[in-house]
């Protein structure tokens, strides 16, 4: 039976690090082998590409170059780790996938969604997440998290109407996939945040 793929997202502030380090943790305390990866990056190219992507001195960067440089990532990321370890029944734990694409280019740089998802056929070909865990709060209050780390990146250092947007857009693929999304309110503290996470993988351990 080929391993779970499960994706982490989320905006600003939301805890992404210190909630993937949880999961990591649970899945591997069930036996179960896993790999832990991220996008952009995940691979040596893909690397190279998320040092590009996440550059602030890199301004000029068209919002479809940056769209094209995702994918180029994406289908290096997906052909030498992600479907390789999937097939060898390996689970796969990735902090950020395609649904980041549809909340920052579609949804903060506003770029035509039906763009991203012929993008998203040609690379993926069907292949989705089994579980994706987004992480949701107001953005004034991931912010203010945020903004007690070092310099922002070039995504970090938008404004917070792009922000909006961003949210608005995960939050609606949450509502058209609610199998495959489960939102968290990642607004609460950071305990009760972990309790929702660990019913929800809870339930997918017992069902693998
Ligand atoms: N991007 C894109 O545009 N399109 C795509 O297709 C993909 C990505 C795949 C890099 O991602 C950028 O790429 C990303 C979108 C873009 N840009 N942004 N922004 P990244 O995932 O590497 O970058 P990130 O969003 O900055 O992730 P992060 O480092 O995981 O940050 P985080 O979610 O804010 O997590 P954190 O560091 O764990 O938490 C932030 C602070 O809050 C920290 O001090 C924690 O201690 C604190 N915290 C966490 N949880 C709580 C709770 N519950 N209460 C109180 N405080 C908390």
């Amino acid at each position: 039976m080929p391993g779970k793929f499960i994706t982490l997202e989320g905006g600003e502030g939301a805890g992404k690090t210190t909630c993937l380090k949880h999961i990591e943790k649970r899945i591997k305390e069930a036996g179960i082998d896993l790999c832990v990866t991220r996008e952009p990056g995940g691979t040596r190219t893909g690397e190279k590409i998320r040092e590009i992507l996440l550059d602030r001195g890199n301004f000029d960067i068209l919002d479809e170059t940056e769209l094209l440089l995702m994918f180029a990532a994406r289908s290096q990321h997906l052909n030498e780790l992600i479907k390789p370890a999937l097939a060898a029944d390996t689970w796969v734990l990735c902090d950020r996938f395609t649904d980041a694409t549809y909340a920052y280019q579609g949804g903060g740089r506003e770029i035509d969604v039906q763009r991203i998802a012929e993008l998203e056929q040609w690379v993926q070909q069907g292949l989705k997440p089994d579980l994706t865990l987004l992480l949701d709060l107001p953005v004034e209050v991931g912010l203010e998290r945020a903004g007690q780390r070092s310099t922002p990146d070039r995504f970090e250092s938008e404004n917070i109407a792009f922000m909006q947007r961003m949210r608005s857009s995960y939050l609606e693929i949450a509502r058209r996939e609610p199998d495959r999304v489960k939102v968290i309110d990642s607004s609460q503290p950071l305990e009760s945040v972990l309790s929702q996470i660990d019913r929800i993988l809870t339930e997918m351990l017992h069902s693998a």
